[in-house]
């Protein structure tokens, strides 16, 4: 069996021990590194959601394959990540979480994880954060790029208003705003004046690098 089918049949059984074995021996023997697992993990949690939509797997199942990955990253893959031992400059500061109302981590997570692994410092703030938080921590932390994620229709609406708060706050050139998340669009970040959009983990890397170049 291929190491991505092993993996899947761990995340839709929630073996959780099964799946830090995969993920651990997999790192430890060179075989498929950190990042490389995370984007299968992208992959299959992709899919899993795929069969949610078409009712062929329950919410029980979506949370119990949530959870599992959501281990993983934080005990396995996150610290696997940043023990790489690579030296790095960094490429840049980015502060991000999953808007206030919106419990979605994964999506974030990856994004975080990515950016981290392409020399970001990445300051993940977690889930439901409000506008003012995610200011606050910008400066806290002097970074250049926000980085806003939204899951539900409902709360995509706050990434405009982090954006306005940043204008009320004379705020908005200091920094650039991403934005992604399934309901969100190229179109959407236009009309809420967001600085980029990106689909996947992948080129959100490469947007905020584009972004840091351009600055
Ligand atoms: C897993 C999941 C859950 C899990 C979340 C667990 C967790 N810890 O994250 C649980 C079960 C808890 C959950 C709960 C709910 N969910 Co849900 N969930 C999903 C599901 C199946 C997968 C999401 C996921 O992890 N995808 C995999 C990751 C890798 O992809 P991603 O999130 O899209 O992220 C990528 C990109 O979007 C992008 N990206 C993401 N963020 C950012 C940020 C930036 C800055 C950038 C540049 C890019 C970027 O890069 C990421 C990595 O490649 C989706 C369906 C789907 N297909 O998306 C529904 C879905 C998002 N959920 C939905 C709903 C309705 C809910 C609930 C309201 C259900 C309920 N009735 O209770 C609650 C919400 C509670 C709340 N207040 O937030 C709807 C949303 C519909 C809508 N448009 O509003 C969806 C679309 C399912 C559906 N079709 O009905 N959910």
């Amino acid at each position: 069996m291929y190491l991505e089918e092993k993996i899947e049949e761990a995340i839709v059984a929630w073996d959780e021990d099964s799946l830090k074995e995969l993920c651990n021996s997999s790192i430890e023997s060179d075989d498929v590194g950190a990042s490389e697992l995370l984007r299968i993990i992208g992959r299959i949690m992709r899919k899993i959601g795929k069969l949610f939509e078409e009712e062929e797997i329950f919410l029980p199942d979506l949370i119990g394959a949530a959870n599992v990955v959501k281990n993983v990253i934080d005990d396995v893959l996150d610290p696997a990540i940043k023990n790489s031992g690579e030296k790095r400059e960094t490429l840049g500061r980015v502060v991000l979480g999953t808007v206030e109302g919106d419990v979605h981590s994964i999506g974030k997570d990856l994004v975080a994880a990515f950016l981290f692994s392409n020399g970001f410092e990445v300051f993940n703030l977690g889930e439901e954060v409000p506008p003012a938080k995610y200011i606050e921590k910008a400066e806290e932390f002097n970074a250049q790029i926000i980085g806003l994620s939204s899951l539900l229709t409902m709360s995509m609406d706050i990434q405009r208003q982090v954006i306005e708060e940043l204008k009320n706050r004379g705020l908005r050139n200091k920094y650039k705003v991403i934005i992604g998340g399934s309901p969100t669009s190229e179109e959407w970040a236009k009309e809420i004046d967001a600085d980029g959009w990106a689909d996947d983990a992948i080129e959100a890397v490469m947007l905020a690098k584009k972004i840091i170049q351009d600055k």
